[in-house]
């Protein structure tokens, strides 16, 4: 701690919190954003994790779902979405959510991550039927599905409203929501980006009804397009807010942004620099969080193990099957074994657990990992 205090005496203060597990505000993370000192701040999160999580970290055997890419809101970050008419745009039918799941069980697979486009003709019980019938076939398999975006676009389809259609939901098999759909909840951001969603408050809205009716969600936050280091800050800052509120937030999953075949350019990706600070800070900044995943998928397994030292402690998943970020051009592999997450985590030189969807270890290492 003496070298850090040495070496930057402007954020001492921001240091000292870190070490005794204070609060940082939202001006200690925009100086956080500023300094360059990369191995400071992980550092600094580090201390934040190992204080949450000690040596551990976490991956579970999961798999993606994605029933449709017909989409009308059309996101200009988005190279998923298809017009109704398009070629290549697609719907799954109920029979085969069913027989794709089905070759899945013998996996092992403990989640589901179940999301789609906001197709203009499916009707709700296409949803609520896909969910019961999942419910019935595997009555092991934690189903989290629809984002919030979703699940504000199935409100409108079953007129039940935001509350009754997610007791309606539950009541099918829905277990959990997943982060994504948050992007990075600014109004001039959002406007420039994805107009036609939702509005950032929505998002957050539903989040806290879902967390009052007892479902958990995770919230992500898309960076790396044309957001500042201020949209970024008052992104975490009010997840943070609304996480004092309900503790509904099992994990944070920062979302490294992929431009190839999207409307958004950006002269150049987001470096391994900004990614390994991006998850430090909000390791250190969401205090009320207690999981940060590092996804693979987007980061590349090689960015994801070293984010273990950076504050993360969850790989998330297996997934075998990735088409968002596949679409907008990442290069990673679709699919991940389980013993390559066992040994990313293990060469991490930490202790890694499996875990079903709501980190309930059911699997741990008999021998000590390896350093
Ligand atoms: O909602 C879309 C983002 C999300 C691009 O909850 C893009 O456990 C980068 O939400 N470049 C889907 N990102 C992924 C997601 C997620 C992933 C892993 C775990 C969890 C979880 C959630 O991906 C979308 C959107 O925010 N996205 N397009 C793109 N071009």
């Amino acid at each position: 701690m003496d070298y850090w205090r040495q070496n930057h005496p402007e954020l001492s203060d921001i240091a000292a919190k870190a070490a005794g597990g204070a609060r940082l505000s939202t001006a200690d993370a925009r100086r956080l954003f500023e300094c360059n000192d990369l191995p400071f701040i992980g550092y600094l999160a580090n201390l934040a994790r190992n204080r949450l999580n000690g040596d551990d970290a976490y991956f579970v055997v999961n798999r993606h779902l994605n029933y449709s890419n017909v989409c009308e809101n059309r996101c200009l970050f988005c190279a998923f979405f298809r017009a109704p008419q398009a070629a290549d745009a697609y719907v799954m039918t109920l029979p085969e959510i069913f027989a794709a799941v089905d070759q899945y069980q013998s996996a092992g697979v403990r989640e589901l991550h179940i999301v789609g486009g906001l197709h203009p003709e499916l009707p709700y019980e296409y949803y609520r039927d896909m969910l019961a019938g999942l419910r019935r076939r595997f009555p092991e398999i934690h189903l989290k599905a629809f984002t919030m975006v979703e699940i504000d676009h199935l409100s409108t389809l079953s007129g039940l409203g935001i509350r009754e259609t997610l007791r309606d939901l539950k009541a099918a098999g829905l277990n959990s929501i997943p982060g994504g759909g948050a992007e990075i909840f600014s109004a001039d951001v959002r406007q420039q980006l994805c107009p036609n969603k939702i509005s950032g408050k929505r998002w957050l809205d539903i989040a806290r009804i879902a967390h009052q009716e007892g479902i958990p969600s995770n919230a992500t936050m898309l960076y790396g397009h044309l957001e500042s280091i201020e949209h970024r800050v008052d992104h975490l800052d009010r997840l943070r807010v609304l996480q004092d509120e309900t503790g509904g937030f099992l994990s944070f999953v920062p979302l490294a942004f992929h431009a190839a075949h999207t409307s958004v350019s950006v002269p150049f990706p987001t470096t391994g620099c900004d990614d390994l600070k991006t998850l430090a800070i909000s390791r250190l900044f969401l205090d009320n969080v207690p999981h940060i995943k590092a996804y693979w998928i987007m980061l590349g397994p090689k960015i994801a193990q070293i984010a273990l030292s950076f504050g993360a402690d969850d790989l998330d998943g297996t997934i075998m099957e990735e088409k968002i970020t596949h679409s907008a051009g990442a290069r990673t592999a679709q699919a991940m074994t389980r013993d390559e997450l066992v040994h990313l985590i293990r060469s991490a030189g930490r202790i890694p657990l499996e875990r079903d969807a709501l980190y309930n270890v059911v699997w741990r290492p008999e021998k000590t990992p390896v350093s």
